[in-house]
């Protein structure tokens, strides 16, 4: 198997669609998934380059994992459910400070996920999933379940059911900049030194499509420069030990009543 060059983590609370984010930009549907159990990676050629995403559980019992994936991560995409004020909260409260295992120049996001529940033009089928791509362009090795070719998802919402969408939101666009400024806040950075926050906000859905390969295409360009800076130091490729991870899990059931 290919080396990963650089890290990406997925955090964020139980439900909120983590799984089906990676889901959707590597196999390009959206299916029913189970609650993940652990974490998983896949592996994304981007250019040159390989960088290795983390899909890691949402679930509490999970929660000791959640440093040790982060370790040596080059971005992080910290998840929330648009119709959850609750996973928004838990991001600060539980997530953002397992991501003091991350490299000091981590990007981060802040990804609504589930907008087609709440904004109308997030409810439309990109073109690109229609077109039902071969799973894997651009070379996205995935550890698990076999290549499947996708069938167009979700059609687009009738006129009457776009009208009703709206009165589901719960968070606001405005809520998760917040957040991002308290983030930079937590990291000690300054606003005006990061990337803004009108960049690093998302509103994505698994379900239509709406922005998520401009999630995760907009993260590869941006991890780019972190990959060739340690290039230049020496230093070697972020790695997850797996004894480790299985210590810990072992570690996490036992103290789970
Ligand atoms: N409407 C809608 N439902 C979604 C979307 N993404 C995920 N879901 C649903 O939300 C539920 C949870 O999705 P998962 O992807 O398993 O969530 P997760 O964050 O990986 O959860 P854990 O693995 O338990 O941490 C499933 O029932 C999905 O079908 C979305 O964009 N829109
Ligand atoms: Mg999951």
């Amino acid at each position: 198997m290919k080396k990963p060059d650089v890290k990406i983590v997925i955090l964020g609370d139980m439900n909120v669609g983590k799984t089906s984010l990676l889901h959707r930009y590597t196999v390009r549907q959206f299916k029913d998934t189970v609650s993940t159990v652990g974490g998983a990676f896949f592996l994304k050629q981007w250019g040159p380059y390989n960088i290795s995403i983390w899909d890691t559980a949402g679930r509490e019992q999970f929660h000791g994992l959640g440093s040790m994936y982060c370790r040596g991560a080059a971005a992080v995409i910290l998840t929330y459910d648009v119709t959850s004020w609750q996973s928004l909260a838990e991001l600060e409260e539980r997530f953002l400070s397992l991501t003091d295992t991350a490299n000091h120049d981590c990007i981060y996001a802040v990804v609504g996920n589930k907008a087609d529940l709440t904004n109308p033009q997030a409810r439309l089928v990109t073109v690109r999933d229609c077109l039902m791509e071969e799973p894997g362009e651009g070379g996205v090795e995935r550890t698990g379940e076999p290549r499947v070719p996708s069938a167009c998802p979700t059609p687009p919402a009738s006129p009457v059911s776009l009208s009703k969408v709206s009165v589901n939101k719960r968070v606001s666009h405005e809520d998760a900049v917040t957040l991002y400024g308290r983030i930079l806040r937590y990291k000690g950075l300054e606003e005006s030194d990061c990337l803004p926050a009108d960049k690093m906000c998302f509103e994505t859905s698994a379900k239509t499509g709406y922005n998520v390969d401009a999630l995760f295409e907009t993260l590869f360009d941006m991890v780019l420069p972190s990959i060739l800076r340690r290039r230049a130091e020496g230093e070697g490729s972020p790695t997850v030990d797996l004894e480790d991870s299985r210590r810990a899990e072992k570690r996490t059931k036992a103290s789970c009543c």
